[in-house]
């Protein structure tokens, strides 16, 4: 896919994700138009991941830690071919598979439960390490919030990740400076991130999160270096694409009306022209 088809791509997805949360009347639409940019390169650009194979022993492991933003992958893993694409209707339904937060048991492409925030990534440290230990070729991706990144347990899964040389790592963090219901920097303000994981060893670089072209050179193999583990800050903003949501502390799981839906749908398919 060229950057263009990838931009088509994440605004198709992010159409569905706001129709989904509006018909499903719950979600977390701010983090999902954060992070969807990202999901869109990984899965049309970069991961090594097969539908009709799904539990490949050598492909590409992917932990979406921010699990709350779970509808964002469905509709990922949907556009892939993981699942059907009528599916995406069930969102949160009595017996739909697709719950609040991704389940590995229920849904083919999952690779593992996520939701409690501050797990994904010791998760994902801990399959990079056995990559390492089976000298297999596959890489790890792990997308982080940046609220998520209080959680005291990344810090540790940091340290390990250097200390095991995991250069087969790559955690992305959707650095939209805003977590539930309070900014980042009105909590434990961790920004600067950069100097921090870069004082822990790992190979930092810092980029527009909803700039597909620069994404998709953070993520190439270019930028790995040897021996460190590799951190990408993705500066984004949460509801982007829709006016009334950027940055707008409030639409963190806030469903839209029938007026805001219409109009945030007007925006996303004028963006789309
Ligand atoms: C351990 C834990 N504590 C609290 C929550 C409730 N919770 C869900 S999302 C969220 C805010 C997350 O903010 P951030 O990581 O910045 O995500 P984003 O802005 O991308 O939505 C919180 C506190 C949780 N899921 N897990
Ligand atoms: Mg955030």
């Amino acid at each position: 896919m060229t950057p263009q088809d990838l931009r088509a791509m994440a605004n198709r997805i992010r159409r569905r994700d706001l129709q989904a949360v509006y018909e499903a009347g719950a979600g977390h639409i701010g983090g999902e138009m954060s992070v969807i940019d990202i999901l869109t390169a990984l899965y049309f650009d970069v991961l090594n991941v097969d539908p009709g194979n799904p539990l490949d022993p050598d492909r590409d492991r992917f932990v979406l830690s921010k699990g709350h933003t779970a509808c964002a992958l469905y509709v990922t893993l949907a556009e892939k071919g993981f699942i059907p694409k009528e599916e995406i209707s069930t969102f949160l339904k009595p017996h739909s598979r697709l719950n609040g937060h991704p389940n590995r048991t229920k849904v083919p492409g999952v690779e593992t439960n996520t939701g409690p925030l501050g797990h994904g990534l010791p998760v994902a440290v801990g399959m990079a390490a056995a990559a390492k230990l089976s000298n297999a070729a596959w890489q790890t991706y792990v997308v982080t919030g940046d609220g998520e990144m209080q959680e005291g347990s990344n810090w540790e899964a940091i340290m390990a990740a250097k200390q095991f040389k995991l250069d087969n790592l790559t955690l992305i963090i959707d650095h939209n400076r805003l977590q539930q219901g309070a900014k980042l920097a009105e909590t434990n303000d961790i920004a600067p991130i950069a100097p921090k994981l870069e004082a822990f060893g790992w190979a930092v670089q810092e980029i527009d999160g909803h700039d597909m072209d620069q994404i998709l050179k953070a993520l190439s193999p270019e930028t790995v270096v040897p021996g460190k583990p590799r951190g990408i800050i993705a500066h984004t903003h949460k509801g982007n694409g829709i006016s009334f949501m950027s940055d707008n502390v409030a639409w963190h799981h806030k469903v839209p009306n029938a007026e805001q839906y219409k109009q945030a749908m007007a925006e996303l398919e004028e963006a789309a022209q």
